[in-house]
């Protein structure tokens, strides 16, 4: 029997879900009639060199909740992905532009796209925004607290 809805799939770790995500998960789930998403597991992540700050079943969570993305499962691996267009028949493979080229091995088995990444957002830059804010509060913690123990010392001479 002919297949009659359009699958599209797409990987990542989508750490600290940001709106560069969530653009692209609209952006594939417009180009057919299902969206599947590979999740990277916290090991494959460290064979990515990346170590998320939430856990593969949270970041699992937060993707079944987008209203773009119809059903995820975990990346493992790099080479499931022609296992994974087989057994999905997947029409349709994309990921961001950031990946341009890297999966053209799957061009015959259905059609690869790269689609432009969202500018200025990541989550490495959030993270490094974030460490930057917490350093200078601690900076601001510590200044006050010499400023407090100096008041003490001199009331304790007065
Ligand atoms: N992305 C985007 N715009 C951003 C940030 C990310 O379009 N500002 C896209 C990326 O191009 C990727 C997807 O969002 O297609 C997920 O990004 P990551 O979570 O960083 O995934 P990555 O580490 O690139 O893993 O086998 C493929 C890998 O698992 C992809």
């Amino acid at each position: 029997m002919k297949k009659t809805e359009v699958i599209v799939i797409t990987y990542g770790t989508f750490d600290l879900f940001h709106v560069g995500h969530v653009r692209l998960l609209k952006r594939l789930r417009e180009l057919g009639d299902k969206l599947y998403v590979g999740i990277s597991t916290d090991n494959f992540n460290k064979r990515k060199g990346k170590e998320s700050f939430f856990s593969y079943d949270e970041r699992y969570e937060i993707l079944n909740a987008c209203r773009y993305v119809d059903f995820v499962f975990p990346e493992s691996n790099w080479e499931q992905k022609v296992e994974d267009v087989e057994k999905y028949e997947v029409d349709i493979f994309a990921m961001g532009d950031d990946w341009e080229g890297k999966f053209d091995f799957l061009k015959d088995k259905c059609q690869v796209l790269y689609l432009p990444r969202t500018e200025n957002i990541s989550t490495t830059e959030i993270k490094k925004e974030l460490s930057s804010l917490a350093n200078e509060n601690l900076v601001l913690v510590e200044n006050t607290l010499h400023r407090a123990l100096d008041v003490i010392k001199s009331l304790s001479k007065a």
